[in-house]
């Protein structure tokens, strides 16, 4: 089975002047062991030159490479899988198109938590925990509550998301997170792979 502890997503906008492929690598570096590339304003071209580097990068680490979105870039460029939101390709279909590869899922409520689950997705997303101001028309911010609730009724991995800061991780691994993913903590950082280490002693001596 997939696993993971620490969930790094791409935000080009939070590292103006750097390399995507060095900042991603900088969190790989520092414990980041599970890659999402997530790119809402690339053409075609440019999302399928990015992706294919962010490919070869997470199989030169060995860690698992999942795309948001966009099924047909998640096979050309071979990932291990993708990431769908609750407005995308229904899961069922999704299943049928990338077979094996992993399958994760946002979720904001319980329910479809529990759906997700039941048709056969490997992870939830849980969150937003906090507000962000990286995703554009974001649910409200679900709080620790809906954590505690995953911890409690999912058996399947779930990471919380969503305004995970160095400053909150505690809370939310209190709550019951054993898997946080951030995308401006950790690439917006000047250094990314020390936020990742600091997130991964925060994972460890779990809150
Ligand atoms: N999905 C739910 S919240 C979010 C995504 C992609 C953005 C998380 O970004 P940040 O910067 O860690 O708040
Ligand atoms: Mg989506």
């Amino acid at each position: 089975m997939m696993d993971f502890s620490l969930y790094a997503i791409t935000g080009e906008n939070f590292h103006p002047g750097r390399e995507l492929v060095d900042v991603m690598e900088q969190a790989i570096i520092g414990g980041a062991d599970i890659l999402q590339f997530r790119d809402k304003h690339s053409g075609k071209e440019e999302l399928l030159r990015k992706a294919k580097a962010l490919r070869e990068l997470t199989r030169r680490y060995g860690i698992p490479f999942i795309v948001n979105d966009h099924v047909d870039l998640a096979l050309e460029v071979d990932a291990d899988g993708i990431h769908l939101g609750q407005g995308d390709l229904p899961l069922e279909e999704a299943r049928r198109r990338v077979g094996g590869r992993i399958i994760g899922i946002s979720t904001h409520v319980i329910e479809e938590a529990l759906l997700a689950q039941e048709q056969g997705a490997d992870y939830i997303g849980a969150g937003p925990v906090y507000a962000t101001q990286t995703k554009a028309d974001v649910v409200d911010p679900v709080g620790l509550s809906y954590i505690r609730e995953v911890a409690e009724r999912i058996s399947i991995p779930f990471v919380a998301i969503g305004g995970i800061k160095l400053g909150n991780a505690d809370e939310v691994i209190r709550a019951g997170a054993s898997r946080l993913c951030a995308v401006s903590e950790i690439v917006g950082s000047s250094d990314p792979a020390e936020a990742c280490r600091a997130f991964i002693r925060k994972l460890e001596k779990k809150g």
